[in-house]
C-alpha cells in the first residue's frame, strides 16, 4: 500500500553525485526517488539495483529510473546533478556553455512537469548555474537554491576534527561565498562544542585548514585522477533536502538569491539559510569583519563574471 504522505524526489543525472544522492535519500527514508538521465538504461539499472538493496538496508521507499521527464510529475523536490566536469583544455567559458545548455534544457522540463517543486542545483559552476536555473524556471527564489556551502563546511569540519582529535559532531563551521577558490571560510564562526577554534589552535594551523578547505575539491580530483568528489557533495544536497522536506528548520550554508543581503543584489551566493518546507525561509545575515565582507564581495565579482558569460551566450 502506498502512503500519500511519502515525498517524491527527482534526481536529475544518474552519475556519481546523482546516484549517490538517490541512495542517501533512500537510506534516510526521505521519499520515493525518480532517477533521470539521458543515457538509456543507466538510471533504470541503478534504480533497480538500489531498490533491490532495500530489503537488506531496511528501507521501503523505492527508486525508479527513467529517461522521460514526464515521470518527475508531482515531485516535491528536484536535485539536479546533470552536467560535465571540466576536462583538460576546456576553458571555464566552455564549461559554462556546455553545462548552461544542459541546465537550461532540464529546467524547462522541470517547469513543465514539476512546477511546484523546490529545486536544488549541484552542477558546476555552481553559483552561476543556480542563477541560470532561477531565471529559466521562473519559480519564486525561495524554491531555487544551490549546494556548495554544506560541502565546503563539512570538509572544514572534518579537517578541524582531524587536527584536534575531537568528534566531528562537536565541530561547527561556516563557509560562505562562491564555490571555488574565492570561497570564504569563517574561523570566527568555527567552534568545537561552542569553543572558538582560535582558542584551540594556532593561526598557522587555522590558515592551513582554510587553505585545505579551499582546495578540497582539487585534493580529491588529484587522488581520483578521473572524476571528482561525490560522496560528500551528495551528502550535502541530501542534508538540504531533508531539512526542507521534513521542515526541520536547519540553518545551512546554501547558494541563495540575494536581494540586498550582505550588500549584494540579484545574485546567487553561499550564505546561511533557514531551510523549511517552503525552501529558503530566510537568509541569515552574520556580522562580518571588514576583511570578511571584502572577501565575500570579491567572491561575488567572480560569480558576476560567470553571469556575464551567460548573458553573452544568450542563456539569460
Ligand atoms: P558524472 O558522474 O559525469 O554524472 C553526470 C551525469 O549527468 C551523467 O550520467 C550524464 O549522462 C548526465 N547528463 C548529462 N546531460 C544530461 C541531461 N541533459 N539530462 C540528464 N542527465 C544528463 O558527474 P558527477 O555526478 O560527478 O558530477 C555532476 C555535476 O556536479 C558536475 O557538474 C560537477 O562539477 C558537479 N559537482 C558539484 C559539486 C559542488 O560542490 C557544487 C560537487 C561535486 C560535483
Amino acid at each position: 500500500m502506498k502512503m500519500d504522505s511519502v515525498s517524491k524526489i527527482a534526481c536529475i543525472g544518474a552519475g556519481n553525485v546523482g546516484a549517490t544522492a538517490a541512495q542517501y535519500c533512500l537510506e534516510t527514508g526521505l521519499g520515493n526517488v525518480v532517477l533521470v538521465d539521458i543515457v538509456e538504461g543507466l538510471p533504470q539499472g541503478k534504480a533497480l539495483d538500489m531498490t533491490e538493496a532495500g530489503p537488506i538496508r531496511n528501507y521501503s521507499v523505492t527508486c525508479t529510473g527513467t529517461n522521460d521527464y514526464a515521470d518527475i510529475a508531482g515531485a516535491d523536490l528536484v536535485i539536479v546533478t546533470a552536467g560535465l566536469p571540466r576536462k583538460p583544455g576546456m576553458t571555464r567559458l566552455d564549461l559554462l556553455e556546455k553545462n548552461g545548455r544542459i541546465i537550461s534544457g532540464i529546467c524547462g522540463q522541470i517547469k513543465r512537469h514539476a512546477p511546484d517543486a523546490i529545486v536544488i542545483i549541484v552542477t558546476n559552476p555552481l553559483d552561476v548555474m543556480v542563477y541560470l536555473a532561477y531565471k529559466t524556471l521562473g519559480f519564486p527564489n525561495n524554491r531555487v537554491l544551490g549546494m556548495a556551502g554544506c560541502l565546503d563546511s563539512a570538509r572544514m569540519r572534518a579537517f578541524v576534527a582531524m587536527e584536534l582529535g575531537v568528534s566531528m559532531a562537536n565541530v561547527d563551521t561556516m563557509v560562505l561565498g562562491s564555490h571555488g577558490d574565492a570561497m570564504v571560510p569563517l574561523p570566527q564562526y568555527t567552534t568545537v562544542s561552542g569553543i572558538p577554534i582560535t582558542q584551540l589552535m594556532s593561526q598557522e594551523r587555522i590558515d592551513a585548514i582554510i587553505a585545505r578547505t579551499r582546495d578540497g575539491g582539487g585534493e580529491i580530483v588529484r587522488l581520483l585522477k578521473t572524476g571528482s568528489a561525490f560522496y560528500a557533495p551528495a551528502a550535502g544536497a541530501v542534508r538540504m533536502a531533508q531539512s526542507i522536506l521534513r521542515d526541520e528548520g536547519q540553518v545551512l550554508p546554501c547558494a541563495a538569491y540575494l536581494n540586498g543581503e550582505y550588500g549584494l543584489n540579484d545574485i546567487y551566493m553561499g550564505v546561511p539559510c533557514l531551510l523549511c518546507r517552503s525552501g529558503v525561509e530566510n537568509v541569515v545575515e552574520l556580522k562580518l569583519t571588514q576583511e570578511e565582507t571584502a572577501a565575500l564581495h570579491h567572491s561575488a565579482c567572480e560569480v558576476q563574471e560567470g553571469m556575464e558569460g551567460l548573458r553573452q551566450l544568450g542563456l539569460v
